[in-house]
């Protein structure tokens, strides 16, 4: 025996003795590797042992249990709230099995694809074998499957067919909704073609972007376009007023050429995009600061030497999560482009287009908190410990209660914003819609991106160490859901967004929000079961109105300091109210019932909560900066 096998004999022995303590020390000195190993040829006393079914590890080095995996089953058939939501709403019934039938694709065929795009990221090819520069983004065959699945599945253009009236958007989001979490983040080109076909047609499809408008909402695959959003350059994404450099250069023909840095551009294999830039005079300069952006159209083509025309991609970006997709550095050097807004209403007229997708966003954070849960419910039936399943440990059913409960409140939220649009867009909208579209549309985004991090996190845990291990899927569901509180708005810039809402509508997003809320709730007034639940959203309105009046009589930066909080409040308010209205229905379960009395548990309205302990206070400014730089006395 060598050396090394002797001390592998010894160490195996030691630790089986200790472990299998049942059995005798000879059979366990048998099991040393150089002996042993499966497969080959055993000793009498093995065979003896295994015979009466006692040697441990005698097939396999790794042994015979294996934990069961989660099955992602049909996520539409699994979800009784969306089929719930969309049996109430919903008038005809054509939506549903195409609905089924795409949540069958998705799970067994679709979702593969996704972990594809994952353990496949783009990657860039600056120059061809012979030297010429080419700026290949090359992405795997899966993404590229994913494009035409999803012109074939109308995953944009259900939005703009209209078959289903004012609920076309819901039925269009509800198929993003069982598609996201396994779309390898194939959703956001489709959100930002969704919002630039948006902007398109708001602005009127005409010449040029006509042809682009046909490709961005197409059902055929070989027509289809996606498009890019170029907005955030090296001074940064939020402010865009004074971070855009991007000069547009006016041509003779009355087109424009592009000259400028885009330092965060998504999905960068898009073959057209919006974009905002500095319309020069004839003297060369522009205007600064808001005023001076408008809205560009370029197409992404190639010239006869297989160049970009007027691009050069610098380098993809080394992400977090989002690895699936393509982002990229683009440096614009005379992009072709054509001005699609009135000088100086850049920043109005892509608000369109970021109406669309901070909806889209908040649709993918519903949806990574869904699929969690989802997975997360069916491990509890497979998964062992402590002597039974998880789903028969309550305190492991009351967590993922409380996510479902999450996942709930907003899943209403975001299809409460989707009815709104498209009332909006059927020509179906009162004023009293068209505020709350404006008010809700922030609110849903900043509140569902911060809790699909918190639920996503939690669903994780729930699948102990396992939901740590890259190679399950799991991390990448976190990961994802990191990036929904900070694109299209970080959670502060969308609560001020929020303000602007009110101040550009003197007050009447606010007054449409609580006309609603308070007409949500009348419907439950005579359920008793619910009565806690109205009581708590009644009083919790009470609170905000209250806040609303005080806030009025400050100085504008008490709002700022609350405007988180308020937000916070808006969503929770309304998720509530939407909690109980659902639950009022006639075809509601008990189910219903309870998670809108356990949404109703929240704090729901944390800005009233904290305005009586003074953290507005103006004193509170100074002595937050200075316990975040709170440096270690000297001496
Ligand atoms: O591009 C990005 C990533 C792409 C990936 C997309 C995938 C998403 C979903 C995927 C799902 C999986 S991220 C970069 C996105 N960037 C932003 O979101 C910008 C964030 N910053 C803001 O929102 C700021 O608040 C700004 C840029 C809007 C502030 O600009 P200004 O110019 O200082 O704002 P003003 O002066 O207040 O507003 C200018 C005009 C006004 O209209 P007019 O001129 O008619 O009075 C405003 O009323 O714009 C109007 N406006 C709006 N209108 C401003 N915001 C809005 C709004 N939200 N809705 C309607």
């Amino acid at each position: 025996m060598s050396m090394c096998s002797a001390l592998l004999t010894r160490s195996v022995a030691g630790s089986c003795s200790r472990v299998w303590c049942g059995v005798p020390p000879a059979l366990v000195h048998i099991r040393s590797a150089s002996v042993a190993e499966p497969g080959t040829r055993r000793s009498n006393e093995e065979q003896l042992w295994e015979a009466a079914g006692y040697l441990p590890f005698s097939r396999a080095k790794i042994g015979s249990f294996f934990q069961e995996r989660p099955v992602l089953k049909n996520p539409f058939l699994e979800d009784a709230l969306l089929r719930g939501y969309l049996r109430r709403h919903l008038p005809q019934e054509a939506p549903f099995s195409d609905l089924c039938a795409f949540g069958e694709r998705v799970a067994n065929e679709v979702d593969d694809w996704g972990r594809e795009c994952e353990v496949t990221p783009p990657r860039l090819v600056h120059f061809d074998p012979w030297g010429r520069r080419v700026d290949h983004i090359v992405t795997s065959p899966a993404w590229k499957r994913m494009k035409d699945l999803s012109a074939q599945e109308g995953l944009v253009a259900i939005g703009y067919e209209r078959s289903f009236g004012e609920w076309s958007r819901v039925y269009q989001m509800s198929k993003l909704y069982i598609f996201s979490p396994s779309s390898g983040l194939y959703t956001c080109p489709l959100a930002m073609t969704d919002g630039a076909a948006k902007v398109i047609q708001s602005i009127g499809v005409s010449w040029p972007v006509d042809e682009a408008y046909g490709r961005l909402t197409t059902r055929q695959p070989e027509r289809f376009w996606t498009s890019g959003q170029w907005m955030t350059e090296r001074q940064g994404g939020s402010d865009v007023a004074s971070g855009t450099e991007t000069v547009a250069v006016p041509q003779t023909d009355g087109s424009y050429k592009l000259h400028g840095f885009k330092w965060f551009t998504s999905a960068t294999d898009a073959d057209m995009t919006l974009t905002l830039a500095r319309a020069q005079d004839r003297t060369g300069a522009t205007t600064p600061g808001s005023r001076g952006l408008s809205l560009f159209y370029g197409e992404v083509s190639r010239d006869e030497d297989g160049r970009l025309k007027g691009i050069e991609v610098q380098r993809l970006k080394d992400k977090l999560g989002t690895r699936q997709m393509p982002t990229a550095e683009l440096l614009l050097d005379g992009l072709p482009a054509h001005r699609l807004s009135e000088e100086g209403k850049g920043v109005a007229s892509i608000a369109n287009m970021l109406t669309i997708t901070r909806i889209h966003n908040s649709t993918s954070a519903a949806a990574a908190m869904r699929r969690v849960v989802q997975l997360a419910r069916d491990y509890a039936t497979r998964r062992t410990a402590f002597g039974k399943l998880l789903k028969d440990h309550p305190l492991h059913m009351q967590t993922l209660a409380r996510m479902e409960v999450e996942t709930r409140g907003a899943f209403l939220l975001v299809m409460d914003v989707c009815r709104l649009l498209g009332r909006e867009e059927n020509g179906m909208a009162t004023q009293l819609d068209a505020h709350l579209l404006r008010l809700l549309t922030p609110v849903a985004k900043l509140y569902t991106g911060k809790q699909a991090v918190a639920v996503v996190s939690e669903g994780l845990e729930s699948f102990g160490g396992q939901g740590y291990i890259e190679d399950t899927g799991l991390p990448g569901l976190l990961r994802d859901a990191q990036v929904l509180s900070i694109w299209e708005g970080t959670t502060n810039v969308l609560s001020l967004d929020v303000l602007r809402s009110v101040a550009r509508s003197s007050g009447m997003v606010l007054h449409a929000y609580f006309t609603h809320a308070k007409s949500l709730l009348a419907g439950a007034s005579n359920v008793s079961s619910l009565a806690p639940a109205v009581k708590a959203v009644d009083g919790a309105l009470s609170e905000l109105e209250d806040f609303v009046q005080i806030a009025a009589t400050r100085a504008p930066g008490y709002l700022e300091l609350a405007a988180r909080d308020l937000a916070y409040s808006l969503a929770r308010i309304y998720m509530g109210a939407l909690l109980i209205d659902h639950a009022c229905w006639k075809g509601a379960s008990s189910s219903d019932t309870y998670a809108a009395l356990r949404w109703c548990e929240h704090d729901l309205c944390p800005v009233a909560t904290k305005q009586a302990r003074g953290c507005y206070d103006l004193s509170t400014a100074p002595l937050d900066a200075a316990l975040v730089y709170d440096r270690p006395v000297q001496g």
